[in-house]
């Protein structure tokens, strides 16, 4: 065989190899991959999971947005997990992508790898759930929600329906992921709420992660360890879903025998507030696409932006569940 054409053959080889080495850097989807080579706008983005229906919607919204944009979009799924989620900024860093924007599955151990972003020159964005770090020249901006007033809102609620109640209120609470923003912010927000009504109280708390079989599981250990649990607080839909399943297994009526508060607002978790299976929802928009793409083009001109841009979201009883469920985005 000619030396050219072994030589061709080996340079084939080495770019498949390559090619496969770069996609095989954890579950990425690099978009069109070329680095922006056709003068669009390169984001790297990474997401905290798939662990609720918020998660999914939030990743939808953040799909279709770049699309909208003409913004190239290179997206890693971290699976909850720090690590990942340091790895693929550690790639993007490596791929020099103009934006980076992520949601930290947790709150601390962030300022090594932003500082690497900040040295190689590459803006950052936090979207949905904040960092501790205390030097705020790591990131340009955070986008997302208030936590702590949907978990004061979510007491706030409880505080007004069970203040002609007689005796204790026993409170059973599912956290979110241990660590990230919104368990820790949710909490402290709820806890708040009720500090002065004491005959409210929390009788046992304990993480979920956000995820619905675990939700459920938990409720069980609830359910087995207090036989008059009056409320459960849950952090988002998904697990009060899953606590939904325990508690009719367990013989009680959700929603009338356990009064249940959730954050989020999805579309299972409105038709469960609808059905009168939940009492309470205080909503976490994730439609957060349309305002991070303006946020790329705007930080990648080197605009200044807002240190912090909050998501408008509301509360639903179970009336207004019922009148907005139609016209739901999520
Ligand atoms: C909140 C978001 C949370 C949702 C959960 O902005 O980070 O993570 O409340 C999701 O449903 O898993």
């Amino acid at each position: 065989m000619s030396t050219r054409r072994t030589r061709t053959i080996v340079a084939a080889l080495a770019t498949v190899l390559l090619a496969g080495s770069m996609a095989a850097c954890g579950n990425s989807d690099t978009g069109g991959g070329d680095g922006g080579g056709d003068g669009k706008i390169v984001l790297g983005f990474s997401q905290v999971g798939a662990e609720s229906g918020w998660r999914t919607a939030n990743t939808t919204s953040i799909k279709d947005a770049a699309v909208e944009a003409g913004i190239e979009l290179k997206f890693d799924d971290a699976q909850q997990k720090q690590e990942n989620q340091i790895k693929a900024i550690r790639n993007f860093i490596q791929q020099k992508v103009d934006v980076i924007a992520f949601s930290p599955v947790v709150e601390s151990g962030w300022d090594t790898v932003l500082k690497e972003a900040k040295d190689a020159g590459i803006p950052v964005i936090l979207t949905d759930r904040a960092v501790d770090s205390a030097d705020k020249t790591l990131y340009k901006t955070f986008l997302g929600s208030d936590f702590v007033k949907e978990g004061r809102l979510a007491g706030e609620w409880l505080v007004e329906q069970t203040k002609t109640a007689a005796g204790p209120v026993n409170i059973v609470e599912l956290q979110g992921t241990t660590g990230s923003a919104p368990a820790n912010d949710r909490k402290e927000g709820f806890a708040a709420a009720i500090a002065a009504n004491p005959n409210l109280k929390i009788v046992a708390s304990q993480s979920g992660d956000f995820k619905r079989a675990d939700g459920k599981q938990v409720m069980e250990q609830f359910l087995k360890a207090n036989p008059d649990i009056d409320v459960l607080f849950a952090h988002n839909d998904d697990m009060g879903l899953g606590a939904l399943e325990a508690i009719t297994a367990a013989g009680k009526v959700p929603g009338k025998d356990i009064t249940i508060i959730t954050i989020d607002a999805v579309k299972d978790g409105m038709q469960a507030l609808a059905d009168g299976k939940f009492n309470f929802i205080a909503e976490c928009s994730p439609l957060l696409g349309p305002q991070l793409m303006e946020l790329v083009k705007k930080v990648e001109a080197g605009e200044e932006v807002p240190a912090r841009i909050e998501t408008e979201e509301t509360t639903f009883t179970q009336e207004q569940a019922r009148e907005a469920l139609p016209n739901r985005k999520y």
